[in-house]
């Protein structure tokens, strides 16, 4: 092997050793999104796991079910609205609300169907919770109720 044949080869084992390693480094791409995928697959809240204190409200054009919930501080609640009403409803399209301004929460239910919320009320007090989207919005009475936080 001359000279030049020696440095054909080195030329080309340098070549192979790149395209070697783009390929390990596409793979390891592929296969570490795929994972990350499942990842935030598993841990999303599609069907978010309900915190002990479940709260179940449902709602429809006549109002909330609950006009009074009560809760502890600084204990994590998952808020669960059903909307009972169909799609087929004009005013709102069946879809009610659960909404405190002073929590920064608010549950959207589609028709015939539910939605949930997780949170933490830290501070004790009695806060209005409202359905904005149907009757009127939240100046209607019936789309009302207090939600009170216990110390
Ligand atoms: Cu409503």
């Amino acid at each position: 092997m001359n000279k030049h044949e020696q440095q054909l080869r080195a030329a080309r084992c340098a070549r192979q050793k790149k395209v070697r390693a783009i390929a390990f480094g596409l793979i390891t791409l592929t296969v570490l999104s795929a994972s990350i995928g499942l990842l935030i697959s598993a841990f999303s809240p599609k069907t978010p796991a309900p915190a002990a204190n479940t709260i179940d409200i449902a709602a429809d054009m006549s109002g909330f079910n609950l006009k009074e919930i009560r809760v502890k501080a600084g204990q994590p609640m998952t808020l669960r609205l059903t909307s009972l009403d169909n799609s087929h409803h004009t005013d709102g399209g069946g879809k009610h609300q659960w909404a405190v301004d002073e929590l920064g929460v608010s549950v959207v239910a589609p028709p015939e169907g539910n939605n949930s919320a997780t949170f933490t009320p830290d501070k004790s007090g009695t806060y209005t919770y409202y359905c904005d989207i149907c009757c009127g919005g939240r100046a209607n009475p019936t789309m009302q109720g207090q939600l009170i936080v216990e110390a």
